[in-house]
């Protein structure tokens, strides 16, 4: 069965003292990771302080770079490269989030550039999707979301699958409070998956996990994760109270 994941996105909201200070805080309460597996996506900046914490209290918390360049190496000014977010402590890297598509008008290409750079380089990805809200309001959201899958799987090859994890992140659910239903993401995430078997043949779809993402917080984790095909979420603002991601790690108690 895949073990459910839940993923804090911190997004460029918190200095290197106040990550280190919530990735303590969440070291700090007793998880069952046997249970659920968590994440943490800080800053560039806070990065190597925030992996190193987690390495110095043991605990297996997995640490996102939010982007990476396309390219390997060289004049790139401001640019953070594979090597450089794995030494500085990351396992995983977060693409596609739909900040990245919107806001620095990253294609499909250049993700799935970044996607096979990464699977390449043995660094974990975290896949994101999502339709904007005319797209849901046209009916086109299912067609935009596989499309955008595809393009972002593009050349991964079925031994390198297994290191994705595919977050569907609705644009009009992300940090607006609304949040799709259960049922709406239950369905989007069948479709996913759905489409992943047809890539990658079923018993290999059966294993990537689909995150939801988009204002999941305490009191709505619950419903989202009774789905079948909800395997977790990808959490933004509510990652960045303690006591909030925790209620949500723990959803299952
Ligand atoms: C979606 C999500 C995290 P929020 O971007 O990736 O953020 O939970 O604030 O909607």
């Amino acid at each position: 069965m895949r073990k459910p994941l839940i993923y804090g996105n911190w997004k460029m909201n918190l200095d290197v003292k106040q990550s280190d200070d919530l990735v303590r805080s969440l070291l700090a309460v007793k998880l069952e990771h046997n249970v659920v597996e968590v994440g943490v996506a800080p800053d560039f900046c806070s990065l190597s302080t925030v992996a190193k914490t987690i390495r110095d209290m043991g605990a297996p918390i997995s640490v996102a770079a939010q982007n990476i360049s396309q390219h390997e190496k060289g004049a790139f000014t401001g640019e953070v490269n594979v090597d450089m977010a794995m030494t500085a402590g990351a396992d995983t890297v977060i693409l596609g989030h739909s900040e990245r598509r919107t806001v620095f008008g990253e294609s499909d290409e250049l993700i799935n550039e970044k996607v096979r750079l990464a699977l390449r380089c043995r660094l974990n990805v975290i896949l994101c999707v999502g339709e904007i809200l005319g797209e849901r309001e046209a009916g086109v959201h299912t067609e935009k979301v596989l499309y955008q899958l595809g393009m972002g799987l593009k050349g991964v090859t079925t031994d390198r699958v297994g290191n994705v994890v595919v977050a569907y992140e609705p644009v009009w659910a992300i940090g607006t409070g609304k949040t799709a239903t259960p049922a709406d993401a239950e369905e989007m995430h069948a479709a996913i998956r759905k489409f992943l078997s047809r890539l990658y043949g079923p018993v290999v779809a059966n294993k990537i996990r689909i995150l939801y993402g988009g204002s999941v917080k305490p009191d709505n984790i619950g419903a989202l994760m009774l789905r079948e095909n909800v395997d977790g979420a990808l959490v933004g603002g509510a990652s960045l109270n303690a006591d909030d991601f925790i209620k949500i790690i723990n959803y299952y108690k």
